[in-house]
């Protein structure tokens, strides 16, 4: 799969639909603003590289292996590592630095890259951009030394809540104690699913004698929570690929640097892979369709334009008008097997969910005092039940895996929401709910969704 053309032509159209639903252009039907908002979800989520962070314990060699990454020693020696906020790595045309606070918009660029005036400022993290490639699709997260994943620092939670993926390094010289085990396995299940345990130190002569031991052991006891174990010296591997660019071929295989790029690359690919394949089961499913009836009820334009890749081709198009910016073909629902809602029973997975929202939404109306926590765990019970309801059903058809995809994701949404505090929770727990009965009624209103369940 071409990744890049497809996200460029998904982006190009999303960009489309956004304008096509502005207010401020002109009239739109009241349900234009939540399509609206998905698409920009959508937008924001397909042009944003795959996130990863680096955890691990103190001094494990996060920051090594970070500066092994980006292809240069950027992460400064001068700054107690302790002082250290989070570190976030972009590609960008130079190396600069910003200071960076999670619940505002605006950066403040440090000068000349300099990390103690950056950290006088007291930011929640620092942007480190550098135009190392590698980035133009990876964004690398460094952890800072003291900081407990677990513990209520926010700083740390943002960070784990919005990263898709997780490097843990473990030090070769004790490797993968028990309170590594215990802090792994009480992440969100989201950062262990896209995971990599890196062993570092391996240059060492005391870890050299017992090597093959030690990996004996970490693969016996922890092989099956990460997607690779991967054993690297990441100083030595530095010196041999300096700015990204392998000058010591035999140097750089024997150090892990070409084993540690090889299983980013295999988690990240999926990650992408997957991105694309959501969006473009929601722009055939609910943002084509939308703009036809848009198309219908309104002006009658012509239209013009291009298939959006990665979107089964159904005849729909998109394209640029005067006024508003997308049109589309007339729909022919019989070519995708589209019915119209209502022309058949309503199916029985639909019932039962429905049930089980209603009796939820009416516990928690009825409560004095509904407990936030308490919603949201009660919503992930429904979710997985429903969840594993659809993965029951056979056979398997591409409209099933979507909507089990919906399901599934959305699991990984609340086990990260168990972790936010505030009102705003309950709101994004409502509307999630919202989306998968919407999500839900598409799925099952398609003829090829078998009734059975
Ligand atoms: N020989 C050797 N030294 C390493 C390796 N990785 C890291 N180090 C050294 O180990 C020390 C700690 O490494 P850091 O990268 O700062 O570790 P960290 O996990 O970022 O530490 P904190 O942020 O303080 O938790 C530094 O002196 C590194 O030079 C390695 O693979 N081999
Ligand atoms: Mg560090």
């Amino acid at each position: 799969m071409n990744y890049s053309v497809i996200a460029k032509e998904q982006i190009s159209f999303l960009h489309n639909f956004i304008q096509a639903t502005d207010p401020d252009l002109g009239p739109v039907p009241k349900e234009a603003g939540p399509m609206r908002k998905r698409a920009r979800k959508l937008y924001n989520r397909l042009c944003t590289p795959v996130r990863i962070i680096v955890a691990g314990e103190f001094s494990a060699g996060k920051s090594t292996l970070t500066n092994l990454l980006v292809g240069k020693k950027l992460i400064p020696t001068s700054v107690l590592a302790s002082e250290l906020p989070p570190l976030l790595f972009r590609y960008g045309q130079t190396t600069q630095i910003a200071a960076g606070w999670w619940d505002q918009k605006k950066l403040v660029p440090v000068k000349d890259v300099n990390f103690d005036a950056a950290v006088k400022m007291d930011p929640d993290f620092i942007l480190v951009t550098t135009p190392n490639p590698f980035l133009k699709n990876i964004n690398i997260f460094d952890s800072p030394g003291t900081s407990d994943p677990l513990s209520d620092d926010s700083k740390m939670q943002h960070l784990i809540t919005s990263s898709e993926a997780t490097i843990w390094c473990t030090n070769a010289v004790q490797a993968w104690r028990e309170s590594e085990r215990y802090t792994w396995s009480s992440l969100p299940a989201i950062n262990r699913k896209n995971s990599i345990l890196v062993v570092t130190h391996i240059d060492l002569p005391a870890v050299k004698r017992s090597m093959d031991r030690v990996m004996q052991r970490i693969r016996k006891e922890a092989g099956e929570l990460f997607q690779s174990i991967i054993p690297v010296a990441a100083p030595r591997a530095l010196q041999a690929a300096p700015g990204g660019v392998v000058q010591d071929k035999e140097a750089w295989k024997e150090c892990g640097g070409e084993a540690i790029f090889a299983a980013i690359k295999s988690i990240a690919d999926p990650i992408r892979e997957k991105k694309l394949v959501d969006a473009a089961a929601i722009i055939e499913n609910q943002l084509i369709p939308f703009l036809e009836k848009m198309r219908q009820a309104g002006s009658g334009e012509k239209s013009s334009g291009t298939h959006v890749a990665g979107v089964p081709n159904t005849g729909f198009v998109s394209g640029s008008q005067t006024g508003r910016k997308i049109d589309n073909q007339p729909v022919d629902f019989n070519a995708t097997g589209r019915k119209a809602p209502g022309m058949t029973p309503e199916h029985p997975l639909l019932s039962e969910w429905n049930a089980m929202t209603r009796d939820l939404i009416s516990k928690f109306e009825n409560a004095d005092d509904p407990e936030v926590r308490g919603l949201i765990q009660s919503s992930y019970n429904i979710v997985m039940e429903m969840t594993d309801r659809l993965t029951l059903i056979d056979p398997r058809t591409a409209e099933h895996e979507w909507i089990t995809n919906q399901f599934q994701e959305a699991l990984d949404q609340l086990t990260l929401m168990q972790l936010e505090t505030g009102e705003e929770p309950l709101e994004s727990t409502a509307i999630l709910l919202l989306q998968l009965s919407r999500d839900l009624e598409q799925a099952t209103t398609q003829e090829s969704m078998p009734r059975v369940s």
